[in-house]
């Protein structure tokens, strides 16, 4: 295997919480993911990252760690772990663990020694600060609303806190926390784990003076002063030792820097999520409102991260979903009268571009947003942080809920939709979380007894990237820039190419190819399709809705 097979897998994610109940406590477990394997094997993945698993509180559904070697008792024991591994790796796939290294929970024994005293030998593993003049030590926000300080009243400081108020976050300047995170980075390599995604990575340094402005205080932490030397340095002393792959999750990033991680020569990581193309429909930035997506900002800011990581010898991950993030086919498609279309769509529109793309459980099958409709059916820390912060700015209580129901990060986590029995046959008990209404309908048993299914639109896509090098290796050129409907690229390596060509609308259009491409001086051939009879290619082509067209030129 090369050096750089993780260049043309694919990664599925599971969101263990939601994914298969085998005990009929209501929520998922390592034995349910064991029994899914043959499922995942054919969809053709390679790598199943699993989010946190770890014994944790679950303020933050396991980003909040407790213990780092060991297993979260709702999803089973270290032996269960260990019969996953050994069952994935004997189909062939590969897995890939969550590192939570950012903050721990307030419960691990680091924070508890830390809170202590202050000379306790922990103290400096997390960042205590004085306050000023009765006001915390900067006026830097948490991203999950409130300033990013609480106050210790034992000692009378500090500490810091980005994300929720028990996930404190680790003091990466003091050495001793760097070598604890190598440790226990090494314990689950030798296990045989294949890879990691770096939660919140891009975060671990914080600028020293602890500077404020006028603004949430990102700026000061985000890329921070050290975060190069710092990944450099895990990089030597824990990835360079294994055959793995690394994924670092970039909060508010800058492509300059995601090459910087990314580039080989630099030895950092393999690739990177950056969320820049989820935040066209925030408008001002602004999360917490209902509002439409910006399409062509969609297609700009897509085309920007292709063509220039690939300038700056980087590497992307290619993702529309994940945990954090309303389901795409409600988000971007149409979860109605075009639903097969346009989760065929947007599944070809993401995987035939370069990087390695990442599919999130249900995604496959085109599950949508549950639009709940009650607060007592969300039960997302964040989601429910902002619903009294809303409230209090003096929103509506159904205002509140209609914005939930397009972002809340609870659209993705409800429970995977595997057949049309009761809860979907994700548990026996109660879920933990509602399951969306529309399971007898959406569900894994349908769509594999169907060969148009959106399971085996994704399962096509899949094995078209091990069959075609351009998908991996080729360059990328946006078409049709202006277009407010169609999303058409092409993508060169060597003498093929491949010309994809999307219609992110419900409404027919017509596609006009520039004369530049010279279509008559190549051969083309249909790779793949979201309607039964596309079209042959020609200059001009009539899309229908959200139609969708791979062809392959040589
Ligand atoms: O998320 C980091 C992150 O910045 C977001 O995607 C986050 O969900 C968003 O800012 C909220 O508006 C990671 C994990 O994926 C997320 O589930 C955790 O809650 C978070 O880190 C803290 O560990």
């Amino acid at each position: 295997m090369s050096a750089t097979w993780w260049k043309n897998a694919v990664v599925y994610q599971i969101y263990p919480k939601s994914f298969k109940d085998t005990t009929g406590n209501g929520t998922g477990d390592l034995r349910g993911i064991i029994e899914k394997l043959d499922y995942l094997k054919k969809l053709g993945v390679d790598v199943l990252w699993l989010t946190p698993i770890y014994k944790s509180p679950q303020r933050d559904n396991g980003y909040d760690i407790s213990d780092y070697y060991s297993i979260h008792e709702d999803y089973g024991t270290m032996e269960d772990f260990d019969a996953l591994l050994e069952a994935a790796h004997q189909r062939g796939l590969k897995i890939m663990m969550d590192i939570v290294v950012n903050h721990t929970s307030t419960e691990h024994e680091w924070f508890k020694q830390s809170r202590s005293s202050k000379d306790n030998p922990y103290r400096d593993f997390y960042i205590w600060r004085d306050g000023k003049n009765g006001q915390p030590p900067t006026n830097w926000q948490s991203k999950f609303g409130g300033s990013a300080w609480e106050y210790d009243e034992h000692t009378g400081q500090y500490y810091l806190h980005l994300f929720d108020v028990t996930q404190a976050d680790l003091n990466w300047e003091n050495e001793k926390v760097r070598e604890a995170i190598y440790e226990m980075m090494h314990f689950w390599l030798k296990k045989g784990v294949d890879g990691f995604r770096l939660d919140v990575i891009n975060l671990i340094s914080k600028d020293q003076q602890f500077p404020e402005d006028d603004t949430d205080g990102r700026k000061f932490y985000t890329d921070g002063p050290r975060i190069h030397e710092f990944l450099h340095e895990m990089n030597e002393r824990v990835f360079s030792k294994y055959d793995m792959i690394t994924v670092g999750e970039m909060s508010s990033t800058s492509i300059d820097n995601c090459i910087k991680y990314t580039n080989p020569d630099r030895e950092e990581l393999n690739m990177t999520f950056s969320f820049h193309h989820l935040k066209v429909d925030y408008p001002n930035g602004e999360k917490w409102t209902k509002a439409d997506f910006d399409f062509l900002a969609l297609k700009k800011i897509l085309s920007d991260w292709q063509i220039e990581m690939n300038r700056g010898g980087g590497w992307n991950a290619l993702f529309w979903c994940n945990h954090d993030q309303p389901r795409v086919v409600s988000r971007f498609g149409n979860d109605g009268k075009y639903h097969i279309e346009s989760a065929k769509m947007l599944a070809t529109a993401i995987h035939m571009m370069q990087g390695t793309p990442y599919i999130y459980q249900g995604e496959e099958l085109g599950m949508t947003n549950p639009n709940f409709d009650s607060i007592e059916k969300y039960r997302d820390v964040e989601s429910l942080n902002m619903f009294h912060i809303l409230k209090q700015k003096g929103l509506e209580e159904k205002e509140i809920i209609e914005i939930l129901k397009q972002k809340s990060r609870d659209n993705s986590r409800t429970p995977v939709q595997w057949d049309s029995s009761k809860n979907a046959g994700f548990t026996t008990g109660t879920p933990w979380i509602d399951i969306a209404d529309n399971y007898k309908e959406i569900n894994a048993e349908k769509a594999l007894q169907d060969p148009d299914s959106i399971f085996y639109h994704y399962q096509k896509l899949i094995q078209l990237r091990k069959e075609y090098d351009v998908i991996t290796e080729g360059n990328y050129e946006l078409l049709l820039e202006d277009s407010n409907d169609i999303f058409a690229y092409v993508r060169t390596y060597g003498t093929e190419k491949l010309l994809v060509i999307n219609n992110f609308y419900g409404k027919e259009t017509k596609a006009v190819l520039p004369s530049s491409l010279n279509l008559d001086e190549w051969k083309s051939e249909m790779l793949i399709s979201n309607y039964n009879d596309s079209s042959e290619l020609r200059k001009e082509l009539l899309l229908r809705p959200y139609e969708s067209i791979v062809y392959y030129l040589k």
